[in-house]
């Protein structure tokens, strides 16, 4: 892996490629958070495809900019100042490593507790001259984004009958949830190209699905998250800088026993502009139960999954590889 003295990826041979130009999801489900119709709109679009679209948010639009710009100030420092918030062991600056099992991509990104107070030091000292402000910034775009995810948590459970309907969403509400934030940095990528002329894409991050319960993505002008269909075609996501893209992770399918679908994603490196995208994942307490919500199960209807912890699915899917499917070992044969 290479690194450049000006701070942007060079080229590293090790990076995946992907040769199939994909068709752009247009039938992406669109979901007005004041739709009467939202609930079973949400339902229907995590189950086909474990992801949609949020319009109407109420995210402020300020708090998305003023982030994306702290962002942007940080990757746009010398690579020396940035080496010095890594490695993300567990947060932290990272580059091009994604995980600690040999994955790699074309890609920088901050890991950071969604626990605000646990904003860590390591990540705050590099902005030395205004750490208040980058911590401000972080804080009130993800105080929105919860709020939001809460809600929408909420419209899930109502649209499957779950009772309480806090069931999900108190989750995420709670103290020890374990949830994290990533902002991510995908430089323009010029090799690829003379790699797409021949028809190839570099990858910026590998397929996979998110361990958590749900995540919320907000990303810049910039094509390249590619979600897989039920029947194995990857379909592209057309980027919209004013939406909120919302996937279902793993601990959702185990909870919904498999009717909401974690879906696997990749994000694939533009050859024009860089692509800067927020994540929230929000994920349960560790030592919370992740199994079928008894209120959504059928009378005869029997768990697809043998019981776990999130502390123990994390573990193991901390020392699985990018790309394996983590629920593989926790399903009933
Ligand atoms: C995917 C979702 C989140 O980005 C993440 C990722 C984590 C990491 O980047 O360290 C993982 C990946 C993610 C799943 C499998 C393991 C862990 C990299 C990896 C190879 C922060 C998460 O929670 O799981």
């Amino acid at each position: 892996v290479v690194q450049s003295q000006s701070g942007t990826l060079t080229h590293c041979s090790s990076i995946k490629t992907c040769n199939k130009a994909a068709a752009v999801f247009t039938s992406i489900p669109v979901i007005n958070l004041g739709d009467p119709e939202s609930k079973s709109l949400m339902v229907k679009a995590c189950e086909e495809y474990g992801l949609f679209k949020v319009v109407n948010h109420r995210v402020p639009m300020e708090f998305i900019t003023r982030l994306e710009s702290e962002a942007l100030g940080f990757f746009n420092l010398p690579q020396s100042e940035k080496d010095r918030a890594g490695p993300p062991d567990p947060f932290g600056y990272g580059s091009k490593r994604i995980g600690t099992n040999g994955d790699v991509g074309w890609i920088e990104y901050l890991l950071l507790n969604a626990n605000p107070q646990v904003l860590s030091l390591k990540t705050l000292t590099v902005f030395r001259q205004n750490p208040e402000i980058f911590r401000s910034a972080v804080n009130d775009y993800i105080q929105a984004v919860k709020t939001m995810a809460y809600e929408v948590l909420e419209l899930i459970a109502d649209g499957l009958k779950i009772e309480p309907r806090d069931a999900l969403s108190k989750l995420l509400r709670d103290e020890n949830s374990d949830s994290c934030f990533r902002l991510n940095h995908y430089p323009p990528c010029p090799e690829s190209e003379a790699l797409s002329l021949s028809g190839r894409n570099l990858v910026g991050f590998g397929e996979h699905t998110d361990p958590q319960i749900i995540s919320v993505l907000r990303s810049n002008n910039t094509s390249g998250l590619q979600i897989c269909l039920k029947d194995g075609t990857w379909v592209s996501v057309p980027s919209d800088e004013t939406s909120f893209f919302i996937n279902v992770g793993d601990a959702l399918q185990v909870m919904t026993n498999g009717r909401l679908k974690s879906v696997r994603h990749r994000v694939l490196a533009n050859t024009q502009k860089s692509r800067v995208s927020m994540i929230y994942f929000g994920g349960p307490p560790l030592s919370q139960k992740i199994v079928p919500l008894t209120s959504l199960m059928g009378k005869q209807e029997e768990s697809l999954y043998n019981e776990f912890t999130w502390s123990e699915y994390k573990t193991s899917a901390y020392k699985s590889r990018l790309a394996d499917y983590r629920l593989g070992l926790f399903e009933k044969t």
